[in-house]
């Protein structure tokens, strides 16, 4: 089947791209706030000192001029633990218009985040390297409340007169904490490796707390269409989000996100004036000289170098009159030397070198020459030069930039570029020598085509590659995508349902479908907002007026479900004719149903050991609450530098008490050790109220915020609906079917079911 288009800019397989005078200038431009993981700096260790050094590289090199010209800031990491910079953080060097804004993380911080979550668990997980996968819930919350970090400092930058613009899978959170901090933001996302499957990405348990986190921006962009249609797909697969594929959109939250490919170009001026340098000759003539093959890449398993070893092997080992007459030319910078994975690779990469060099080297030639360290561009562009042909073949790589540089050497149209089809530069590079690097014959059969081409031939490839390259240089992909972003803004803030409406055209045909509506609301994050201190969470008089309403409304059941104690959330409430169920469920008290979980009681010493326990570690900020059948610590109020070890601290306490723990939005929770919960007492209110078959007469609905609530989304998954109030902190995966920001938007859909509008089918 063939895929339908999307709103790419360009075709990137067919059309040659426009150059940025095509691109419509927005009149004034916003600031640009950029976030990535990483400031434009190097970090250069000089007797005992550190120094910041700017970066090399096509993107800095693009982004400059433009933060240059429209003002903006850049906010990243700067490479440097806070342990080794101490509070102020380092001092970061001004450029022209552009300030610079450090996020300063521990070392702890840094582990976790960065070598763990974003290394270890995305990076080979949207490569497809299902087996390195790591999944862990410890770097997945570090890495979360590091994004939320980010999204602060990001928040801090006038969001409204702003565009903030947004890196790679390091940040994929940033979207969604900013768009709740600062709500009107324009927001654009920007991937720079693969986006994966359906069937991929949903192997992580965190995917749809991922996607809800992109979906928050204006612009999400990919280099290719694939990437774009798979996180389409999985929008509309794992959150239920209305896509059109042919426009590019996903609708969420009542937004219409707009998702784009967008391939990346380099600084072609760069590579041609250092290929046109001193150190830049062109190569000599073919004859009797030896054939250069050269690959270049971060050391890194996506890449391919063994099995591209592997090649070079067979086709030495095929077609021994290449012996003397060829060498492959491998250069490697050191990348993530800390993940395990990256020294096996090292030693895998040595091993295959030191073999094929033993196998086949003779006196005055050896087939391997090997470099492991990072060239400056004015070496790295002469060796391209210098390639007969360029040997690019990883397993899988969101574009491959060494494609285009090669490409954007040959100052003379020569040279043969051999490129992985797995390479979104692939897409765009189609008169590349494309092969399956997996297939370690047909890479060996690419290489003896490559040598043995003739001059036409690579002449008429490599002109339409470098016009392509020449084309779509770093400059006119940097324009593109700030005026797409711009678009996309505008269409998303004109836009069109509120969160609200958009669940209720998704809720109306499935509740129309029966006579009765019973309606499960959370009350802390879902009917309020979280407040620092329970007990200043009191509802709204618009939110207390509606559900006065509802609860007059024939046939809907109103029920109100709390992890506070049963008292407390009635007394809170207060509105006779709904059921109230607290304390996570083992109280339930409503109209005709009063029940009490009947083993409650020989825990209620050990609540209360617990209690005096929690109190003796004197955790600043830290605060106890007693509930009777459940007991709360509330970490709000911690130092969030201290958050983490004082959760620790509490967890154990509450395990050495043989009770159940929960943790919450910063909040630790205790229960007996009893397989009951908020999903089976929402199942016994059902079962009590309407039959053991309430499935054929009511459509059950639960609204609600907590990791609590999952049990609920749960229970209910398959016989009725859930939704997830995402505003509030949510460090888990959801089970949940619909989302809705925050307690306004639930307000609006408690009104329109409290005025009966569930029962009419089409609104
Ligand atoms: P990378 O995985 O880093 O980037 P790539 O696109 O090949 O991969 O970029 C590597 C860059 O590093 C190139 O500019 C290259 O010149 C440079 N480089 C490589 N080896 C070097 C060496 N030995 N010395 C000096 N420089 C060296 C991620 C994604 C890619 C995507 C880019 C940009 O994984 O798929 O193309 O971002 O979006």
């Amino acid at each position: 089947m063939t895929a339908p288009s999307l709103v790419v800019a360009p075709d990137a397989a067919l059309q040659p791209v426009p150059g940025p005078a095509s691109v419509p200038q927005a009149p004034a431009p916003r600031r640009l706030v950029v976030v990535s993981n990483r400031l434009p700096f190097q970090v250069e260790r000089t007797a005992g000192e550190v120094r910041l050094e700017r970066s090399p590289g096509g993107l800095v090199a693009a982004l400059d001029p433009v933060l240059d010209q429209r003002g903006g800031v850049w906010i990243g990491w700067p490479g440097v633990p806070r342990e080794e910079t101490g509070p102020g953080g380092l001092s970061l060097p001004a450029t022209g218009r552009v300030t610079y804004r450090q996020v300063a993380l521990s070392g702890a911080e840094i582990a976790q985040y960065y070598a763990g979550f974003a290394n270890r668990t995305l990076w080979p997980l949207f490569h497809y390297f299902l087996g390195h996968t790591q999944i862990d819930g410890a770097t997945w919350r570090t890495y979360d409340r590091v994004n939320e970090r980010f999204a602060q400092l990001a928040a801090a930058e006038r969001p409204d007169t702003s565009l903030f613009w947004i890196h790679d899978y390091q940040l994929l959170r940033v979207p969604h904490h900013l768009r709740r901090l600062a709500p009107a933001s324009r927001i654009a996302f920007f991937l720079h490796i693969p986006f994966p499957a359906t069937d991929v990405f949903r192997v992580l348990p965190w995917s749809r707390s991922l996607l809800r986190g992109v979906l928050a921006c204006d612009l999400v962009a990919f280099h290719v269409p694939a990437y774009a249609h798979h996180f389409l797909t999985c929008a509309e697969r794992l959150l239920g989000c209305e896509v059109d594929r042919a426009a590019g959109v996903a609708w969420f939250e009542g937004r219409a996100v707009s998702v784009q490919a967008h391939p990346i170009g380099i600084d072609v001026a760069l590579i041609e004036s250092l290929a046109r340098g001193p150190n830049g000759a062109p190569r000599p003539a073919a004859g009797e000289r030896v054939a250069e093959i050269l690959g270049v890449d971060r050391l890194d398993y996506t890449k391919g170098i063994h099995e591209r070893l592997l090649a070079v092997e067979r086709l030495l080992e095929r077609y021994p009159a290449y012996r003397r007459r060829v060498r492959f030319t491998q250069v490697m910078v050191p990348s993530r030397e800390r993940v395990a994975e990256y020294s096996d690779l090292k030693r895998q990469i040595d091993e295959a070198v030191g073999r094929i060099n033993g196998r086949f080297s003779e006196a005055g030639w050896t087939p391997v020459h090997y470099l492991v360290r990072s060239l400056p561009p004015a070496e790295l562009v002469p060796l391209y030069r210098r390639a007969d042909v360029a040997l690019l073949t990883p397993l899988r790589d969101g574009m491959n930039l060494v494609a285009k540089e090669y490409a954007a050497a040959q100052l003379e149209d020569d040279g043969v570029l051999i490129l992985s089809e797995m390479a979104g530069a692939a897409d765009e590079l189609q008169e590349a020598l494309l092969v399956n690097p997996f297939d370690v014959e047909a890479v060996a059969d690419a290489l003896h085509r490559a040598l043995a081409m003739s001059q036409n031939e690579r002449r008429a490839r490599m002109s339409a590659l470098r016009d392509r390259v020449r084309a779509n240089d770093v400059h006119a992909w940097v324009d593109r995508f700030l005026a797409a972003a711009d678009t996309a803004a505008d269409r998303a803030h004109a836009s069109v349902a509120s969160p609200a409406d958009a669940a209720r055209r998704r809720l109306a045909p499935w509740l129309a479908e029966r006579p009765a509506v019973a309606l499960f609301l959370d009350y802390d994050g879902t009917l309020t907002p979280l407040v620092p201190r329970p007990e200043d969470a009191t509802l709204s008089d618009a939110a207390r007026a509606t559900l006065e309403q509802a609860a007059r409304t024939p046939n809907l059941d109103t029920v109100i479900v709390s992890g506070r104690a049963l008292d407390d959330v009635r007394r809170l409430v207060g509105i006779a004719g709904l059921t109230y169920v607290g304390n996570h469920g083992f109280e339930i008290e409503g109209p005709g149903l009063s029940f009490r979980h009947d083993r409650t009681d020989r825990f209620l010493a050990a609540l209360e050991r617990a209690a005096v326990d929690l109190e003796a570690l004197r955790i600043p900020g830290a605060r106890v609450e007693r509930k009777g059948i459940t007991l709360s610590c509330h970490l709000r109020e911690v130092p969030p530098d201290e958050r983490a070890a004082a959760e620790q601290a509490v967890e154990a306490v509450l395990r050495r008490h043989r009770l159940r723990v929960a943790l919450g939005h910063e909040v630790l929770e205790a229960r007996p050790g009893i397989d009951w919960h908020k999903g089976r007492a929402v199942l016994h209110v059902l079962v009590r109220r309407h039959g053991a078959d309430w499935p054929s007469r009511v459509r059950a609905l639960y609204i609600g915020d907590d990791v609590s609530d999952e049990d609920a989304f749960r229970s209910l998954r398959g016989i009725g609906r859930s939704i997830c109030v995402t505003s509030t902190h949510f460090p888990t995966a959801t089970a949940s079917d619909l989302d809705l920001p925050d307690p306004d938007a639930v307000l609006q859909l408690l009104r329109w079911l409290a005025a009966g509008g569930f029962a009419q089918p089409a609104t």
